[in-house]
């Protein structure tokens, strides 16, 4: 199993200082920074608009998009963000209504397409989606906001999800945890097979979001 990799929260970050945030969490080698877009309706909270998220994409300089949109009709949002080749693109199956259709127009605008999947949404739901995406994101709280508690049962899930992946023949596909990654949670996250983690104020950012030592510290986590 080659190592995990990190994607960090970035509304977790100092919201009032993003660039710097961003310039730090790079300098420790973060592969992706997670834009959570939500539309106060799937979920009620608002964080930011497509303009922010083209501003993000020319702002990072190593870490690639790992774009999580939480919202209904997701593709009416996928010509305003620019969405293109390197991005990670999630949308939630709850949320959506031609998942083939949406998984195909993210592939044709170069991305790649993951799909979430919510605690409470039963898991086949995934099967006749696996061959038309990259990669599947597990939230592991219930979505909407940071630092909420982890849904009890969210090792098992992911390690079923891992075993939906491989008896589908499709080892490939990437598995992505969404929610209290934290230090204690994380090495149960990566013995279930996940690749990706979505860290925010349990790891990562946690206390004075001293980056120079959380990444490093995280990494060992996921060796
Ligand atoms: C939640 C969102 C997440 C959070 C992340 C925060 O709706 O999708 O990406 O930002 O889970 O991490 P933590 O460590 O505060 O739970
Ligand atoms: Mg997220």
């Amino acid at each position: 199993m080659t190592s995990g990799k990190i994607s960090a929260s970035l509304m977790c970050a100092d919201l009032l200082n993003l660039e710097r945030d961003i310039r730090r969490l790079e300098a420790q080698g973060v592969e992706y920074l997670h834009l959570d877009f939500m539309d106060g309706r799937f979920v009620p909270n608002i964080t930011f608009g497509t303009g922010f998220v083209r501003a993000c994409r020319a702002a990072v300089r190593t870490m690639r998009l790992d774009i999580h949109i939480m919202g209904y009709r997701p593709e009416q949002y996928f010509a305003p963000m620019e969405l293109g080749a390197g991005d990670l693109l999630s949308f939630h199956i709850e949320a959506c209504e031609n998942q083939p259709e949406v998984l195909r127009q993210i592939r044709a605008a170069g991305a790649k397409p993951l799909l979430a999947i919510s605690p409470d949404t039963p898991l086949e739901r995934l099967k006749p989606l696996l061959p038309l995406c990259d990669g599947v994101l597990v939230m592991t709280v219930y979505p909407g906001d940071s630092g909420r508690p982890l849904v009890p049962g969210s090792f098992e899930r992911l390690a079923a999800v891992r075993d939906l992946l491989n008896a589908d023949g499709r080892p490939d596909l990437l598995l992505e945890v969404d929610g209290c990654v934290s230090w204690a949670n994380t090495p149960h996250m990566r013995a279930a097979g996940t690749d990706l983690f979505v860290t925010g104020t349990s790891s990562v950012f946690e206390g004075e979001r001293n980056y120079e030592v959380t990444v490093p510290r995280f990494r060992t986590l996921i060796q």
